[in-house]
């Protein structure tokens, strides 16, 4: 039998928001290192690379220099989106800035601000393939510029059951796609973040994920008014610890299907895989809409508990967002065949 020690601040209760990353972690470092093993905090959790450069910086010193920073305080609030009935207020910055999942940069959710000093998320480019009449390499400085910036408050939902309330600035996907136009055979789109071992010590030392992180939607659903390309929050541009300089967010769904720091796009025929599915299959589901009444085989939906106040709220299908969205899928939040799916 392996006798794997758990550091004490990883042993949750059930009653307590469970980080993925306590049992995928777990079972990988039995499976690759056998009987005996030792598993510290130290050995996964926390950064190596870049810790101590990092400790000089802040929380909030994480933005990137771009000439495009004078547009993010101009970005106007669009009205249409509020933080709910649920939720108390936006949530703080300070929140939203230290409690993370960026497993490129470690899986301590409270550690990954420490661990982005490496990270250089400008100047960036994304490219865009596969099916679509424009292909090519899109500088984000000039894709900033392209579009009009708008702010937009979306509540924020993570698979292992904590929110947040963000106010997000970018512009709509359906923008980005109407400009390099998806050929008519193109059904889905697909998302690439970045591969740097050398700037992201989780990609260099935690093996065992599929490096670089990959998403996917149907188009139907990028052209859906809610999915947003994020490229600011606060009144900024993006913190590194929340995806700078480029992420995506669709706020109708838990937070791993929201890829941060994406690189490229692709546009495909068919479905393409993503991350969190190939490696739990059975866990994680293509279209993953946020549904209180489909529980996760390890925890159950039917709240979650909101960042910084600890209070607990009810799950709402979509995340409060079907009004939306919900047409997309005829109305049924988990579509017949996602997994997990109510037995
Ligand atoms: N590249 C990348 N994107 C990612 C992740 C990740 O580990 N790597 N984690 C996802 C998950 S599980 C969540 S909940 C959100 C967290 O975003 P936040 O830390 O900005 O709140 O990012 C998503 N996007
Ligand atoms: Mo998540």
């Amino acid at each position: 039998m392996a006798n794997v020690h758990i550091h004490s601040s990883w042993r949750l209760k059930d009653s307590e928001v469970t980080p993925e990353s306590v049992y995928v972690n777990r079972r990988e470092f039995v499976k690759r290192v056998g009987g005996g093993a030792i598993l510290t905090a130290a050995s996964s959790a926390c950064g190596i690379d870049g810790q101590a450069e990092a400790q000089q910086q802040g929380p909030l010193d994480n933005i990137p220099d771009t000439p495009t920073a004078n547009l993010y305080p101009e970005a106007v609030r669009d009205p249409r989106f509020t933080v709910g009935d649920r939720h108390p207020g936006i949530s703080t910055e300070e929140v939203v800035a230290t409690y993370n999942n960026f497993y490129e940069f470690g899986t301590d959710k409270g550690g990954v601000w420490r661990n982005v000093a490496p990270f250089e998320a400008r100047p960036w480019e994304i490219e865009v393939g596969g099916l679509v009449e424009n292909p090519g390499r899109y500088d984000l400085v000039e894709l900033e510029r392209a579009f009009q910036l708008e702010e937009r408050i979306y509540r924020h939902r993570c698979v292992e059951r904590w929110s947040v309330v963000v106010p997000w600035i970018g512009f709509p996907l359906a923008h980005l796609l109407n400009k390099v136009e998806p050929k008519h055979d193109a059904g889905f789109v697909n998302f690439i973040t970045f591969n740097r071992p050398d700037q992201a010590f989780g990609q260099k030392t935690q093996t065992w994920y599929r490096w670089p992180y990959y998403e996917s939607i149907r188009i139907d659903e990028a052209m859906n008014e809610l999915a947003f390309v994020v490229t600011g929050m606060y009144g900024h541009p993006l913190q590194k610890q929340n995806g700078a300089p480029v992420r995506i967010h669709l706020p109708w769904k838990y937070g791993y299907k929201s890829p941060k720091s994406i690189v490229k796009i692709e546009f495909t025929a068919t479905a393409g895989p993503t991350f969190w599915h190939d490696l739990q299959p059975a866990e994680y589901g293509y279209y993953s809409n946020v549904d209180p009444d489909v529980p996760h085989p390890r925890w159950s939906q039917a709240q979650e508990e909101i960042v910084g106040t600890g209070d607990r709220i009810p799950t709402l299908p979509f995340n409060g967002y079907g009004e939306w969205v919900g047409e997309l899928y005829g109305g049924v939040v988990t579509p017949p065949g996602d997994v997990p799916h109510a037995p």
